[in-house]
Parts: structure tokens; sequence; C-alpha cells
């Protein structure tokens, strides 16, 4: 693949933020178009469009990979080889330079790439148009002119209050809430959440009354699931980065019928529940949700077709057996929000290794029943160094530790991982317990009393992930294996603004026959 750098001209972004978190009347600025009064980001505008391109969910050597400071100038161009050894899957292309991936993303730096395979060729389902469909979900702010009509400049706007951009309008393929004519027939959606921030947790309604069994998911990151699953009766919940391979089901409808794809989730989202059965009450602007529509399907005449889904889709991948696990390294990553006087917080993934006895400094402490373990910083921010090795071919169990208020979805780069366990926890950190490497917490695994979040994995999570949901008072653990590459890797936040915000870390995949001469 030859990617050729033909950016030319200033960012097409207006970057500001508001000097105050609501305007006068109270609403929250970041749920109205215009600049609400803030001044354009001089810096911003005077990027030069050095980008870099990484391709989320393939299996591809480091060279290729799109490492964040490896950037090509407008006019370089990059060949990148990608081999395309993987299991059919949708993936998606995107900018990922250092500490901007924001504003290149959100300029329009993605789009989607589609792998086949022969295990999806038998099954028989839906390919190309027109019943399968992609469906690219972002939100936009755009600015407005003296008269207070929309222009179409987009604007990245955020405020004193909340470093992440939220915007109010939901647009699918690059379209404002648009409206897809259908066939009273099967459809397979492929829809990828390419927002910087947003979480969706998208209901179908006809008539006002949600209709979910219409939704069968039949894959998720990494491609096809072991066996359909049913949607959460909430609703199908992406985080950024997260992808879902669907099969609705519109027959059985009149021609005229409507029916609308919306949001429930408000922002920044913490994984509390809403009920679909109330999603047309969804609308919340205090919480950043103005405008829950995503979308809406309209039901043409045509000819009716109802596709049976198969009840075995893959067979090519297991839950890792206990004791392939029980003999990996245990990695443990504390999720960290660190606020700052005068500038924008830090979010960092603190790399914690367990600490001597002797050991004085600030500690994690971790109590697990009648187990406690001690573990100490040993990387907090990007340029740190690297204390992950893994070795190919060999199972690790990494748990992520959330000691933040909201919900971060977790990207590993390279190979696929399985989804172990979310595990409800209740923390303590004494002020000034967060510094700029070391944290002193306490972290009990045992609910919190306020926690209202069930902690489960659903059943549409239980594929081949390379983006996970790590929520408030929680430790998910994931299976990561290594297979096919070795090299310098990221995994990170998929909250853009977080991942340009340092929450951020290297990893090197290493041949097993090397770690003797690792110094
Ligand atoms: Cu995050």
């Amino acid at each position: 693949m030859q990617w050729r750098n033909e950016l030319d001209g200033a960012l097409p972004v207006v970057v500001t933020t508001a000097p105050t978190a609501t305007d006068t009347s109270g609403v929250p600025v970041q749920c109205v178009p215009g600049l609400s009064g803030g001044t354009p980001d001089q810096n911003a505008a005077a990027l030069a469009g050095h980008t870099v391109v990484h391709l989320h969910g393939a299996l591809t050597p480091a060279s290729y990979d799109g490492w964040a400071e490896n950037l090509f100038a407008p006019g370089q161009d990059a060949v990148f080889h990608y081999p395309m050894n993987q299991r059919a899957a949708l993936l998606w292309y995107h900018d990922h330079v250092m500490g901007v991936t924001k504003f290149g993303v959100y300029a329009g730096l993605a789009g989607l790439w589609i792998i086949r395979d022969q295990r999806e060729r038998e099954l028989g389902l839906p390919e190309g148009p027109p019943f399968e469909v992609p469906l690219l979900i972002q939100d936009r702010n755009f600015g407005l002119d003296d008269s207070g009509r929309l222009t179409g400049q987009l604007v990245h706007k955020t405020d004193p209050e909340v470093m992440e951009a939220f915007p109010p309008f939901t647009v699918v393929n690059g379209k404002v809430w648009p409206r897809l004519d259908v066939q009273p027939a099967t459809y397979r959606f492929r829809v990828l959440n390419g927002s910087n921030a947003r979480t969706y947790r998208l209901v179908l309604l006809h008539n006002g009354e949600p209709e979910l069994h219409r939704i069968t998911q039949i894959g998720t990151d990494h491609g096809l699931l072991r066996t359909p699953a049913r949607v959460p009766p909430d609703g199908l919940v992406l985080a950024s980065a997260e992808r879902a391979d669907l099969l609705v089901d519109f027959s059985g409808l009149e021609p005229g019928s409507e029916l609308t794809l919306l949001n429930t989730a408000a922002a920044p989202f913490d994984g509390a529940p809403f009920p679909a059965t109330n999603a047309h009450n969804a609308a919340d602007p205090g919480r950043m949700l103005p405008y829950p529509l995503v979308m809406s399907f309209r039901v043409v005449p045509g000819p009716v077709t109802r596709r049976t889904t198969p009840g075995e889709l893959a067979t090519d991948y297991r839950r890792p057996a206990p004791d392939a696990l029980a003999g990996g390294p245990r990695r443990t990553i504390a999720l960290v929000e660190r606020e700052l006087e005068g500038e924008p917080n830090t979010l960092t993934m603190r790399e914690l290794v367990i600490a001597d006895d002797d050991h004085t400094g600030p500690v994690v402490t971790v109590i697990d029943d009648e187990q406690t373990t001690r573990y100490r910083t040993a990387a907090a921010h990007f340029e740190d160094a690297t204390t992950f090795f893994p070795v190919l071919g060999r199972y690790e169990v990494w748990q992520l530790i959330n000691l933040t208020n909201d919900t971060h979805p977790i990207h590993v780069h390279l190979d696929p991982f399985q989804i172990l366990s979310r595990r409800p926890i209740r923390y303590e950190i004494p002020e000034y317990g967060i510094e700029d490497l070391a944290i002193t917490a306490t972290v009990t695994l045992e609910r919190d009393p306020d926690d209202e979040l069930d902690h489960a994995i659903d059943d549409n999570e239980r594929g081949l992930k390379d983006t996970v949901r790590v929520n408030p008072n929680e430790i998910a653990e994931i299976a990561v294996r290594f297979t096919t590459y070795s090299g310098r890797y990221m995994y990170h936040c998929h909250i853009l603004e977080h991942e340009d915000r340092d929450m951020m870390r290297p990893f090197v995949t290493m041949p097993a026959e090397l770690m003797p001469f690792m110094a």
C-alpha cells in the first residue's frame, strides 16, 4: 500500500477551548455549535499536515504499524507492507500522530478496510451492496456565521472542565443524521465507532418502542464470534474504535415503515445503565447528549428476504486454557487521571511492578481476599523506558485497574486478545496521592456500595477483541498473546484526547531465544 501525503494548507478544523463550561443560559458549550467565546488555537492552526497511518486491527510488521513519531510530511509518501494474513474483519485506518491524533482523525483522516476470508463466504453472509452496508459513526461540531447559521466549518471545542470534545451532531459515513432506504430484508451492517471520545449505546426504535430483537451480532473487532449474540438489553455499546458486525432483519415491515437508531449513552460514558424502553427520552444536554438520533431507516417496497443465521459462526479460536494462562507473565496497569492547574489534566497508564519488601516509596496496595500485593510504579509516560517485553507465542494476563470516574477503551496494537473478567473494586487515593510518576492507592477487590454497574462481560465481547472498555470501579483482565511479528508497538486509550494527553505506552514483542541476550 502506497500512502501518499497530499495534505496541503492549514488544518481544516478550528480548535478552541471555550472560556466557560456553560453558556449564559446554562447550556453546556459542548452541546451547541460555534466557538462559544473561545479563540482559535494558533498552535493547531499552524499544524502543517504531518501524518502517519495506523491500520487498526491489522497484524502488521512493526515498521509498518504507524509508530506515532514516524511522520510523513506533505509531499512525502510511505510504502507499507500489509500481509493481510488474518481472519475476515472490519478494520480501519487512521492518523496516529503523537499529540494531535485527535485533530487528524477529526479532520477526516480515517477510513474503513474490510478483510474477507473463506469461512465468511461459506456462511453466505451478505457481501457488498445493497445488503452489506458499512456505518462509520462519529460526532462532529460546526462553526456559526454572524447570523447564527451553521457554516459547515469543523470545530473541535473543549471547555475548562471537559478535556474531551463531545460534539452534538452525529454523522454516519460523513453525513449528519442520514436516512437509509431498506428493502424488507436482512441487512448486514458493519459498524465502527470512529468518534474521538464518545461512546454510543445504540437502540433500534420502531413506533417509539425498542426492537432490539431485529438485531443479531455475528462479529466483533477481529471478526466472527463463535456463535451469534443478542445485543444487551440496554442496547449495543460501542466505545471509540470498537466494531460490530450486525444482521438486522427488516422483513415483516410494511413499506413506508420508519425506524430510528438512537444513542442513549450520556458523556463522558461511565457504564451507567439506561433502559432501552426509555430510549425516546434519552436526550440529556446537561450530560452532552443533546440529540440522541444517529440515523433512520425507511422501508421501501421490495422482495421479502429473511436469512437464517447459522448457529455456529467460527471455530478457529477458543478461550485460553487456565494452565496456558497460569504459567505466563501477569502485567498490571493502573489508569490514572492527574488534575493540573491551568492546563488540561493528564491521563496515564501506570505500569506497576511488585515492590520489594524494603521498598519505602509510594505503592498501590491491592487487597484480594487474604492476599495483599504492593506495587510500585515502573513507568507512566509514553517516553519512559519500556517495561513490557512479551515473548512471541506465550499467553500473558494484563490487568487494567481503572482509578478514574470514566470508562476507557484500551486498544492493544498487533494481535487480538480475549476478555477474561471484569471485577468490581473500591479504592482510595489519599490527597496528593497522584504524583507525576508514582501513585499511592489502596484497591480492594469488592464492590463499592455506591457502584451500580454489573461489571459483566457481554456475550458480544466474548470474541477476539482489540479494544476493551474498562469501566469505573473495575479491574478488567485480558488474555494477550502475540504470535506474528517482533518489534516496537503501542497500547493506549482510544479516547483520542486521552491518547494525546499521554494515555499511551510502548511494548516490544520478542522471539523467546533473544530474551537471554537482553541486557
Ligand atoms: Cu481514556
